[in-house]
């Protein structure tokens, strides 16, 4: 009976164990999988796509997805982290909380995302947190018909000032890849040519912009590059633009509009668009030809503005100032970690404002009759 007990005892308690055991796995994964799914909708998709494209590209698959899984969550939720990053004994200028280093332009945003304006930060300290992470920075213009006669100083131009001392890749989108011109490159930097399609419309070439970016973002990018940033092609570097622009996601002041109130901001007012904005809404007024994050924000901010756009074009609407009408609305909803003063974006036309320190990437003159829809 004791041992007829004792088994039976036994087999119970063998029995409690592997219930307990298969209820303790079960509720692990289900665990497991909330948060992986819990992370976001377009984490799993992407994790899901990146299963699909390893697998394809070699042989050991499921090891590579495992690993780039990790880096890729590590990439756009963990690398941000910059504290996580132990620095060398450095010596620099001790901060003053008396002094702010800038007393005539806002340096910080109500939600509490600085303002990069030329005094704020120290590249020396910047610079060693990026490098010690190996950041590659992925630079992504359009030179689409004609607009190939602007990557020359373009990449020119790049190769003095941007990211200097850290990894690059230009991801040049182009119809005519022939016309991309062979620019001496530092070590550490590539350039990557991606062929596309052209468009009847200089209008319809600047919107897919959002269409293309998000495109390779899951297909590629999101494999090369931590951080993204998408620029307009008709411009120039001029000054030093470096890793203090980089954060999970960034827009730039327009430099049209970085002083005007908000009811000046041509932000889309007819409410049959989707980049509305309503009048007593916005905080700043963004431009379209300055923008980035990390390759998963870049990602879902290029999705979002790229189907809002097919929305629209269904109903028979077009953005008063197409794609930038809808990076517009995005950051009105989905605020930016940090935001670029017009020194990364200005137009001498302008003149030279007492709080423009730097002129960093400067628009370049151009003829539009001569160059667009060319
Ligand atoms: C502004 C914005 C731009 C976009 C546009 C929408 C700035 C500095 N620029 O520029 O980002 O939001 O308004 O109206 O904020 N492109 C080609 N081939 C073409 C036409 C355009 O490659 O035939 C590409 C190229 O990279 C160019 C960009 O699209 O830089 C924007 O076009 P744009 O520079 O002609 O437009 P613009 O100056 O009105």
């Amino acid at each position: 009976m004791h041992k007829d007990q004792g088994k039976t005892g036994g087999v119970k308690g063998c029995c409690t164990k592997r219930c307990l055991y298969f209820v303790g796995c079960t509720t692990l994964l289900c665990v497991s999988f909330g948060f992986v799914w819990n992370m976001s909708n377009d984490t799993w998709e992407f994790t899901s796509s990146k299963v699909s494209y390893i697998t394809r590209n070699t042989s050991h698959g499921t090891r590579e997805f495992t690993s780039s899984k990790v880096s890729y969550i590590m990439s756009n939720h963990i690398l941000e982290d910059l504290l996580q990053i132990e620095l060398p004994r450095m010596t620099y200028t001790k901060p003053q909380i008396l002094k702010p280093s800038r007393s005539d332009v806002l340096m910080m945003t109500p939600w509490f995302a600085p303002i990069v304006w030329e005094g704020t930060y120290n590249s020396e300290i910047l610079n060693e947190q990026f490098r010690r992470r190996n950041v590659t920075v992925g630079l992504t213009t359009f030179a689409i018909k004609k607009y190939t006669v602007f990557l020359n100083k373009f990449l020119e131009t790049a190769e003095t000032y941007f990211m200097v001392g850290h990894r690059v890749n230009y991801y040049i989108f182009t119809d005519r890849p022939e016309e991309v011109p062979k620019v001496p490159l530092k070590e550490g930097r590539n350039v990557v040519v991606l062929q596309v399609q052209n468009y009847p419309r200089w209008q319809e070439i600047s919107m897919r912009r959002m269409e293309l970016i998000s495109y390779y973002s899951k297909q590629q990018f999101i494999n090369e590059v931590s951080y993204l940033v998408c620029v307009d092609v008709d411009m120039r570097f001029n000054d030093q633009v470096g890793v203090e622009i980089l954060s999970n996601l960034f827009g730039t002041l327009h430099p049209h509009f970085y002083a005007a109130e908000r009811q000046s901001f041509t932000y889309e007012r007819r409410p049959a668009s989707q980049a509305y904005v309503p009048r007593d809404e916005g905080d700043f007024y963004y431009a379209g030809g300055f923008f980035g994050g990390t390759v998963l924000e870049v990602y879902k901010l290029t999705k979002k503005c790229h189907e809002a756009m097919m929305v629209d074009k269904a109903n028979g609407i077009e953005a008063i100032w197409h794609d930038e009408s809808h990076l517009n609305k995005y950051f009105v909803y989905y605020k930016p970690t940090k935001i670029l003063s017009p020194e990364y974006l200005w137009d001498d036309d302008l003149g030279r404002p007492e709080i423009l320190k730097k002129r960093r990437f400067l628009a370049l003159p151009k003829n539009h009759a001569a160059i667009r829809n060319k």
